[in-house]
């Protein structure tokens, strides 16, 4: 039985690893499908930090726009407004839930159009050294748009 003991230590022990470096999971990652003459749009998703620790999305990058930044929108004279962050934190054994209206990882200057129905590479970079690679869908999300009115 030498040799089935052998395994069944293996296998928890790839196990535990498995678990011990799973700090993140990131789950309904979508990116806006852009209108036509868009050059910007957005990604959303519910991001668990399932660590013991608070961490910090710090950064994030792309190949499909010049820039990719952490955005959140606050009210400001009644219209909402979209802001760059330094940093989205993700308190210990909790989550932040990226979405319209709210926090967002922005990509300015897309290369090409997003058509719903592709997908998009995005990478996020945390303060604790770890690295996400998500590749999320296209969608088609329609705006909640509020514009002020002057006359
Ligand atoms: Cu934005």
């Amino acid at each position: 039985m030498k040799l089935a003991s052998t395994l069944l230590l293996t296998s928890t022990l790839l196990f535990s690893h498995l678990i011990s470096a799973d700090t993140f999971t990131i789950e309904n990652a979508h990116v806006r499908a852009t209108p036509p003459h868009t050059q910007n749009s957005a990604a959303f998703m519910l991001i668990n930090n399932h660590s013991d620790k608070s961490v910090k999305l710090v950064a994030a990058s792309s190949d499909i726009a010049a820039r990719v930044e952490l955005h959140s929108h606050t009210m400001s004279d009644g219209m909402m407004k979209m802001r760059q962050v330094d940093e989205i934190v993700i308190l210990a054994n909790d989550k932040v839930e990226l979405r319209p209206g709210s926090f967002h990882v922005m990509f300015l200057g897309l290369k090409s159009p997003l058509k719903a129905g592709e997908n998009v590479i995005f990478k996020l970079y945390f303060d604790n050294g770890d690295e996400i690679i998500v590749d999320a869908p296209i969608k088609k999300i329609t705006m909640q748009k509020k514009m002020k009115h002057n006359n």
